[in-house]
């Protein structure tokens, strides 16, 4: 099977191709590898040393023998996206590249509208191309669980049958997103149910929870294939973070009360979850959804269990007080369905104290390379008073 990742410079890309080539897959990226410039724009950098995607790719086929074919440029290039496909005849297209962050879309006017335009005229991009000139292909897209929101009522996987005046029908589940970011992934799924049902395309729409980790079967196999590690008060999410914080002794920056659930899983998890879709396509004419994580944590939970490693390891960590930059609530029900991707046989990695202690040791091994001017979070989701 021929897969294409959109996306593969980045850290769920990245891992997710290398362990399909692995698994025998043909592989290609594309990728306009604009992550790396935007961290450069803002100052930041991942904990880990990436190499250019040429120097990646060809260390994976000195160790390997496999080839993972590349095409760099942006998705919203209708031409150039069309000739890539073209090209390389993907049975499956799995999207990851889209701008990513809640921070960054809530900077300014200009990060809202970059966020919303890259990600949905990029996937809208795709879906025409699939109409046009692949009707048949699989298109697996990364949607996120912050689609949902926090309703007081437990979330189902994509939709929810409804009575309503003694009539009941099965409807998209409804969306109650908390960033432009998070609205954009909103706009995405809006746009690939419709065409799926005007156009018989097939799809699957992948809400993912947060993840986290970083080692993988192949990631790890050598230095030049490492992937990468965010740990800033944009692009860095919060286990990754709160083990990197540890690892310089910095207070762990729980936003607020911490009662935020979210939904976390495993990268070892993510590329599995990647590949059971592909095995498993969805039918012609179908948007499927699935809830990709494996458990939900509180986020002071998670500081506490990340504390109490650090402390076993000799750290002296604490959880910090930090008034909440984002409008949340910090404390809510969350209970959200993750049935699908098990019942296709996905055997999860749980969180462990194994798991912290080896996020903790890697993030120590590269401590020399944070930059802590950029740990603490610089974007408000509020108006500020005085500003029109
Ligand atoms: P990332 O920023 O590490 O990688 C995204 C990649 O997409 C980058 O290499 C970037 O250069 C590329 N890209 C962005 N816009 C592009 C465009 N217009 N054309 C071509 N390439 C483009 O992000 P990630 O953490 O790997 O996330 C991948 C996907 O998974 C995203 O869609 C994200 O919303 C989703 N997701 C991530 C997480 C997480 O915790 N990291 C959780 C849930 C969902
Ligand atoms: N949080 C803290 N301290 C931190 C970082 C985050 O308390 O240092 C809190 C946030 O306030 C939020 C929760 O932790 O309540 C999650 O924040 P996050 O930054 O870990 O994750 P989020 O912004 O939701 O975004 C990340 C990815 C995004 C993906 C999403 C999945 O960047 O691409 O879509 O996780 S989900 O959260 O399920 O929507």
């Amino acid at each position: 099977m021929r897969v294409l990742v959109i996306g593969g410079d980045g850290y769920c890309g990245w891992a997710t191709a290398l362990y399909l080539s692995n698994k025998g897959y043909d592989v290609a990226i594309l990728d306009n590898l604009v992550r790396r410039h935007w961290d450069l724009q803002l100052g930041v950098d991942t904990l880990t040393p990436i190499a250019p995607i040429q120097q990646r790719l060809q260390r994976w086929k000195d160790l390997t023998g496999k080839t993972i074919d590349l095409f760099v440029g942006d998705i919203n290039h209708y031409d150039f996206l069309i000739d890539a496909l073209q090209k390389f005849q993907p049975d499956s297209i799995v999207h990851f590249g889209e701008q990513r962050s809640a921070p960054f879309s809530m900077i300014d006017r200009e990060h809202a509208v970059l966020t919303q335009v890259n990600n949905v005229v990029g996937t809208l991009n795709i879906l025409y191309a699939m109409r046009e000139h692949f009707p048949e292909c699989h298109l697996v897209k990364l949607g996120t669980m912050g689609e949902y929101g926090t309703p007081n009522i437990d979330i189902e996987e994509g939709y929810i049958t409804i009575e309503h005046n003694g009539r009941k029908d099965t409807l998209p589940y409804p969306k109650q997103p908390g960033s432009f970011y998070h609205l954009s992934k909103v706009h995405d799924s809006h746009n690939i149910y419709f065409a799926c049902k005007i156009w018989g395309l097939r799809a699957t729409d992948l809400h993912q929870g947060v993840v986290y980790g970083v080692l993988t079967e192949e990631t790890g196999m050598d230095e030049m294939l490492i992937n990468r590690l965010d740990y800033d008060g944009v692009f860095g999410t919060a286990l990754n973070r709160f083990c990197i914080q540890a690892a310089i002794e910095h207070p762990l920056t729980v936003y607020g009360k911490g009662g935020q659930t979210r939904g976390f899983l495993d990268i070892r998890d993510t590329v599995r979850c990647i590949e059971l879709a592909i095995a498993h396509p969805a039918e012609a004419g179908q948007l499927r959804v699935f809830n990709q994580f494996t458990e939900m944590f509180g986020v002071r939970d998670l500081a506490m269990m990340v504390k109490q490693a650090a402390t076993g390891m000799g750290l002296d960590v604490e959880i910090g007080q930090f008034d909440n930059p984002r409008v949340e609530l910090e404390d809510h029900y969350f209970n959200a369905k993750n049935t699908k991707l098990l019942d296709l046989g996905l055997d999860p990695h749980y969180l462990s104290d194994s798991l912290i202690d080896s996020l903790l040791n890697f993030a120590i091994k590269y401590k020399h390379r944070v930059d802590k001017t950029q740990i603490l979070p610089k974007v408000s989701w509020r108006r500020e008073v005085g500003t029109k």
